[in-house]
């Protein structure tokens, strides 16, 4: 398993319910390494770009619509098997589909209201990370803790 890097957003209605902490601590507690982390409104142009590849779903004005409608909490994950553990971790995208125990089957019913974004794989989480955040707000440190959580 390798060392990737994925892009995870608390969307505005995650922010506007107070679930910043409880979705946070998810992933902390898993053992992945927190490397950027930044409360952004994503301007239209952003968002159309985020999500580009459903610009022909019905569903897609209504989703830049909610994406832009508030702050956001963006973040990039380090450690392996990041990209598809944090997919577990989130859920199935319909939360009533979602199992319990995963942050949207804990925290949401709707699926345009379903409190998470997670890349879905390698070249989409570099694309987003690339999309949302500078090289420069990226942090390359070793947790103090880090042989605790990791082998060699
Ligand atoms: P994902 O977030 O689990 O990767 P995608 O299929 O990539 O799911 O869809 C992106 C986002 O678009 C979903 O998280 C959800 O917020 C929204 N979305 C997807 N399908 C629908 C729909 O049928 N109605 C409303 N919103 C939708
Ligand atoms: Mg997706």
């Amino acid at each position: 398993m390798s060392v990737e890097r994925t892009f995870v957003a608390i969307k505005p209605d995650g922010v506007q319910r107070g679930l910043i902490g409880e979705i946070l601590i998810r992933f902390e507690q898993k053992g992945f390494k927190l490397i950027g982390l930044k409360q952004i409104t994503a301007s239209r142009e952003l968002a159309e770009k985020h999500y580009g590849v459903h610009r022909d779903r019905p569903f897609f004005s209504g989703l830049v619509d909610f994406i832009t409608s508030g702050p956001v909490v963006a973040m990039v994950w380090e450690g392996d098997g990041v990209i598809a553990s944090a997919r577990k971790l989130i859920g199935a995208t319909k939360p009533l589909e979602a199992e319990p125990g995963t942050i949207r089957g804990d925290l949401a019913i709707n699926i345009g209201r379903n409190v998470i974004h997670g890349s879905d794989g390698v070249d989409t989480a570099a694309f987003e990370i690339g999309l949302w955040f500078q090289e420069a707000e990226l942090n390359d440190w070793i947790p103090s803790d880090q042989s605790w959580r990791v082998e060699g």
